[in-house]
């Protein structure tokens, strides 16, 4: 699609205008609550310690990450005016760590025929030359049908570049006939391949089909849509926030997006509208041909493997070329109820910034919390070889674990006790939690740790494993329950759990971290491999009130090799 001038934009307009009447239908990705889109937050109530967020008001996807000019740059999608979604525009923070962060002015907000409805979803490419650019998503009508827009910084001297500019010649992608113009959006970061071609994805969806639909260009404004997309997936829904990069086959070191070569795997995640989950397929890229086939290794579809098994969506990563490095932004939402986020007048966090690279199985990915947030540690406790006995229960006493981060090792003292793996328990890894939660007695496991906890452990968000034994090898759950994490009345407590890729019999212990701040949990299964975030709500688990235990519900003794906790200070947090 070219450059356009005012003259040709009210033609172009006309002519999409009249396509779109007759084939669209307007979709929502987002819970609308028209009344409440513009009500700002009378009172602020305070919230999480060391996840990003703003003071006050709604946020959702990371959009944009990058590293420029030793500054990081996190741009996020952000409702100015209220509490829920709606309104959104880009709002920007700088870090020069990813930890701290400060915020600055929103950079794109809605202003153009082209974006006026809204500034969704995008994210930002380095140019040659160390010129960083934006393709984002405008909305142009109250259809929430779907363009993609440029912009660029207004002054690269500016260390934080402020202000960015949209040129009028935007929108630089159409949906053009057959591409459905309410299901097309959130466009990739872009990688260059060997003809000099710059590529990026739009996601997007045909009936019930999810489809990343590939777009080329030369100059990075004039953008041609592929014959073939580069990949698609039946029964799957829309696909929002395509992610799509190389990761090298050995070591953890990440690799800027548009590398190619040996030792090279590709990864293409997408979040998944109707089910509110992503997964993501490991597989081969061919350059040339603009081909992706995955490794068939997972499932391709909403059974597929996921960065995470709790509330985690649209997500994103960029390559770090400070420390060499590829991190994973994602958003998790509230699970509480609007009213209560009116109340307290703020929903939304991003996850904290993970270092993701390829197991060396090959199979899936392992994501671990970048390395910065250790500067955080203050004090802390140290427990060695202790048991969980059967039925045992102790309290970990010394911090105040309400914002903490603690890391335990568990050894298991034998698998002859595993409860046997009924095998159409192997794609839903979550109803399986959902049956067999922390307080339903196991073989081994249940064991793990019991967060933001009530002293009399009437509230708590258990976060375990569970050993099973199928026919030729043994299967551990990872899980959160948080069906008793709070008092208050209302709020939405769904387990999650993912399955652990290890082979426990040979290692004969499993580690767990947990992020804990307030009304998040983030955990880390073995080294990384399984993670889940939940959100949670105690009333009586607060503060200094919020207590750590560790507990064995199994029959097999376990025992806590090390477990150390730390209390996390809060960082800057964009004056929230
Ligand atoms: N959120 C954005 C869209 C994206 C969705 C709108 C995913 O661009 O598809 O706020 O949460």
């Amino acid at each position: 699609m070219g450059r356009r001038n005012g003259g040709s934009w009210a033609a172009w307009a006309a002519a999409v205008l009249v396509h779109w009447c007759f084939c669209m239908t307007a979709e929502a990705s987002h819970a609308i609550y028209e009344s409440l889109q513009s009500v700002p937050a009378s009172v602020v109530v305070s919230g999480t310690g060391f996840h990003f967020r703003p003071p006050r008001h709604w946020i959702n996807d990371p959009n944009g990450p990058m590293y420029y000019n030793g500054i990081y740059h996190l741009f996020y999608q952000f409702n100015p005016k209220g509490s829920v979604w709606g309104n959104i525009v880009w709002a920007h923070s700088v870090s020069t760590d990813l930890i701290n962060w400060v915020a600055l002015e929103p950079a794109i907000y809605p202003t153009k025929p082209f974006d006026i409805y809204g500034c969704w979803s995008g994210s930002a490419t380095i140019l040659p030359g160390n010129k960083p650019v934006i393709l984002y998503t405008g909305v142009v009508d109250t259809q929430q049908r779907q363009v993609q827009n440029i912009a660029f910084p207004k002054n690269l001297s500016d260390p934080y570049l402020r202000e960015w500019v949209k040129p009028d010649y935007n929108p630089v992608i159409l949906p053009e006939e057959g591409v459905n113009a309410s299901a097309f959006r959130d466009p990739t970061t872009a990688w260059r391949g060997p003809s000099g071609h710059w590529k990026i994805l739009v996601g997007s969806k045909r009936n019930k089909r999810g489809i990343a639909l590939l777009y080329r260009s030369r100059d990075f404004i004039h953008w041609v849509k592929a014959k073939h997309s580069l990949h698609t997936a039946k029964g799957t829904g829309m696909w929002e926030c395509p992610d799509f990069y190389p990761v090298s086959v050995k070591g953890s070191h990440g690799l800027e997006t548009s590398f190619y070569g040996e030792g090279v795997k590709h990864v293409l995640k997408n979040s998944l509208d109707v089910t509110r989950y992503e997964y993501y397929t490991v597989g081969s890229y061919d350059h040339v041909k603009d081909k992706y086939v995955p490794d068939g290794t997972s499932p391709d579809d909403n059974t597929g493997l996921r960065y995470d098994y709790g509330n985690f969506y649209a997500s994103k990563t960029f390559f770090d070329a400070k420390k060499n490095r590829r991190i994973l932004w994602g958003w998790a939402n509230e699970s509480d109820y609007v009213d209560d986020d009116i109340a307290k007048g703020w929903a939304g966090v991003q996850t904290i910034p993970r270092a993701v690279w390829l197991d060396t199985s090959g199979r899936q990915l392992v994501q671990w919390p970048i390395e910065e947030l250790e500067s955080l540690r203050g004090k802390h406790i140290v427990v060695t070889n202790k048991k969980v006995s059967s039925s045992g229960l102790w309290e970990v006493k010394g911090i105040d674990s309400s914002q903490a981060d603690v890391e335990v090792t568990f050894e298991i003292s034998g698998l002859e006790k595993a409860e046997p793996f009924d095998p159409s328990w192997a794609t839903d890894a979550e109803a399986l939690c959902g049956r067999k939660r922390a307080d339903v007695k196991g073989g081994v496991g249940p064991f793990g740790l019991h967060v933001l906890a009530s002293a009399e452990l009437e509230e708590t968000t258990a976060v375990f494993f569970r050993i099973f034994k199928a026919e030729h090898k043994h299967v551990v759950l990872m899980c959160h329950d948080p069906t008793r994490s709070s008092m208050r009345p209302k709020v939405y407590k769904p387990t999650f759990a993912g399955f652990v890729d290890v082979d426990i019999a040979k290692t004969g212990k499993i580690s767990l971290r947990s992020l804990i701040d307030h009304s998040v949990v983030e955990s880390f299964g073995a080294g990384g491999k399984t993670c889940i975030t939940s959100r949670v709500y105690p009333s009586l688990a607060l503060g200094k009130n919020a207590h750590l235990f560790v507990f064995n519900n199994g029959l097999a003794n376990v025992k806590v090799s090390t477990l150390k906790a730390w209390e996390i200070r809060k960082p800057l947090m964009n004056g929230a």
